[in-house]
């Protein structure tokens, strides 16, 4: 603890000129002392205006000490508020260039941050000087009854492979500690759904460590691998890890995984830089093969991961003539997949399986021909908010959950209840019987995916399982349905906060006439479909269009950002 004569002279004079001390426990001044101490290290930087936003704080990372060592004390103060549960904080820009880095909080839960704790973290993100970051958190404090005199907060860190990770990790850890009484823990260089996971488990009593992570899906795989009823040959997968750390962990797995045979290309180590022509995000945007594959890998199965390993996508080369285009095998291709195949286990269990409430849920961005082949299988389909979070509460109100937005994000969710019953007729019916079968495929599908948030191990895992029980390849999976020619692009506009959709963005509330506008564009094509929405990580308003053909796609997506910039000015 900080003894108060050690204040420096502006904390001391702060608290002599406010006279908030005068009715201040001992406790409570030398808890300020230590924020006004620590912070005074950490100084924000001119002019930046951080937020939030869909994920957490992304920017350059020269910019964001400050604002990590402040979500270091919003980590230990949402610990604390929630009875010393342990709490996640994840140091990365996920799919963003090397130069750049971000920081999240994972609930005690795994899920992400309660978004009641958001504008309190963009308050104090954004507080101009010590003495206003110590009065925002007095303030919040109270409001939230945070018995922050107890202490006892617990605090895990994680970080990506970026340089800048390791230097904010000690900010973060500076930030924690601040909060007397909290503690810190390194757990070190992990994928962002690893450290979600570890905090889950961690609060339900688990085993946490990053090897049971590891044994989990080890001993779920193989459970999955040995239930298959027809084994098949398999071929070899080859992986793009956007050189960042989810390659470097799929080595690690693969170590342990028989029944998977999978060559890791762009690990970071053969000098390529994260994130730069590579990884999921690339290969979904751009439909064009990442660095390190080409011509010779002509009908392989591929698969993408993100540079925090969050997102997932396949694709496959169809041929030496299409140059460097890809067929892509998108988060709407593996939500279909997941769905097809947790259907006929409950198929198999009967009339029982039937009563479960199998839901997807998908974004205004899932291929319009995804969403006809999901609920052509009978299946509910509901719309979300873009964001994981958003997807992921609405995935809850399900029995079985599957959600995926169309860059790779995403997973299945099970409930408790129905994941006790399915334990339960485990025991019921008779081992090897085909509904045994089906209730333990179902009870491994549950332990297998990450149920805290989307994870590409963990989904590549299943997805490679699923296709070997199948008897599958890439190119079989890809004929479950065609996806419409959709294209996105992006408008610079002077305010794009003057962009306001419906809850489930695929309208236009503002600026008014807008969507009337839009919606007379749509028309004049077949299949044709289109929406705008305020990016919530860049300074853009987005536009996506779908059509019959490509040329369509393309030009009902140029129209609309015609729209855009004639209703909101270009900047
Ligand atoms: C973030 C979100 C992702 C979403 C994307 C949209 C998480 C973990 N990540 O990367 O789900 O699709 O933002 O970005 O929630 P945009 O608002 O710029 O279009
Ligand atoms: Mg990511």
């Amino acid at each position: 603890m900080l003894p108060l004569c050690s204040l420096p002279k502006k904390a001391s004079s702060f608290l002599h000129t406010h006279s908030l001390s005068l009715s201040l426990s001992a406790m409570e001044e030398t808890q300020i002392a230590s924020i006004l101490k620590s912070s005074e290290l950490y100084p924000i930087p001119q002019s930046v205006k951080l937020s939030y936003g869909t994920a957490g704080f992304r920017a350059d990372a020269s910019l964001l000490e400050s604002t990590v060592y402040r979500v270091g004390i919003l980590s230990s103060l949402r610990s604390l508020n929630l009875k010393s549960s342990t709490v996640g904080l994840m140091i990365t820009a996920s799919h963003n260039k090397v130069s750049d880095n971000g920081v999240k909080v994972s609930d005690p839960s795994g899920g992400m941050l309660s978004q009641e704790w958001e504008p309190f973290a963009d308050q104090i993100a954004n507080a101009s000087s010590p003495q206003e970051l110590v009065s925002l958190i007095k303030d919040f404090v109270k409001k939230e009854e945070i018995a922050i005199e107890k202490g006892g907060g617990e605090v895990w860190l994680g970080r990506d492979t970026r340089p800048s990770g390791e230097r904010l990790l000690r900010a973060a850890e500076i930030g924690v500690r601040s909060v007397l009484g909290s503690v810190a823990v390194d757990v070190g260089v992990l994928t962002t759904p690893q450290l979600h996971w570890m905090v889950r488990a961690k609060n339900k009593g688990l085993k946490a460590t990053e090897s049971d992570y590891f044994e989990n899906l080890v001993t779920s795989f193989k459970c999955l691998i040995d239930l298959i009823p027809v084994k098949v040959e398999i071929s070899t997968l080859l992986l793009d890890g956007a050189n960042g750390v989810g390659g470097m962990k799929m080595e690690v797995l693969r170590g342990f995984l028989s029944n998977l045979d999978v060559e890791i290309r762009n690990t970071g180590r053969d000098g390529g830089v994260l994130n730069e022509g590579v990884g999921a995000d690339f290969v979904q945007k751009e439909k064009v093969v990442p660095l390190g594959f080409g011509v010779k890998d002509v009908g392989m199965r591929c698969a993408s991961f993100d540079g925090d390993a969050d997102r997932l996508v396949y694709f496959y080369i169809p041929s030496e003539s299409c140059g460097d285009k890809v067929e892509l095998l998108d988060g709407d291709k593996i939500l279909s997949l997941f769905a097809l195949f947790i259907k006929e286990q409950l198929n198999i269990i009967g009339d029982e399986g039937k009563q479960c409430r199998l839901g997807v849920v998908q974004t205004a961005y899932a291929n319009g021909a995804s969403t006809d082949y999901v609920k052509g299988m009978g299946l509910e389909v509901v719309f979300a908010k873009t964001g994981v979070k958003h997807l992921h509460e609405k995935a809850e109100e399900f029995d079985v959950g599957i959600y995926f937005e169309a860059n790779g994000h995403g997973t299945i969710l099970f409930s408790e209840s129905f994941l006790s019953w399915l334990v339960g007729k485990q025991k019921d019916y008779s081992e090897g019987s085909d509904k045994h079968n089906a209730v333990s495929r179902l009870v491994a599908v549950s332990n297998l995916i990450n149920q805290a948030v989307g994870d590409a191990l963990s989904g590549l895992l299943l997805v490679e399982v699923i296709l070997q029980h199948m008897g599958w390849s890439v190119q079989k999976w890809n004929e479950l349905y065609k996806d419409l020619p959709s294209r996105q692009v992006k408008v610079e506009v002077p305010d794009r906060t003057a962009v306001v959709t419906t809850s489930e963005e695929t309208k236009a509330l503002k600026p008014l006439g807008i969507q009337d506008a839009i919606n007379a564009e749509i028309k004049k094509y077949q299949h044709g479909r289109a929406f705008i929405r305020p990016s919530g990580t860049e300074d853009v308003v987005r536009v996506y269009a779908e059509a019959s053909t490509q040329e369509d796609a393309d030009s009902l997506a140029n129209s609309v950002a015609q729209l855009v910039k004639s209703f909101l000015g270009s900047s």
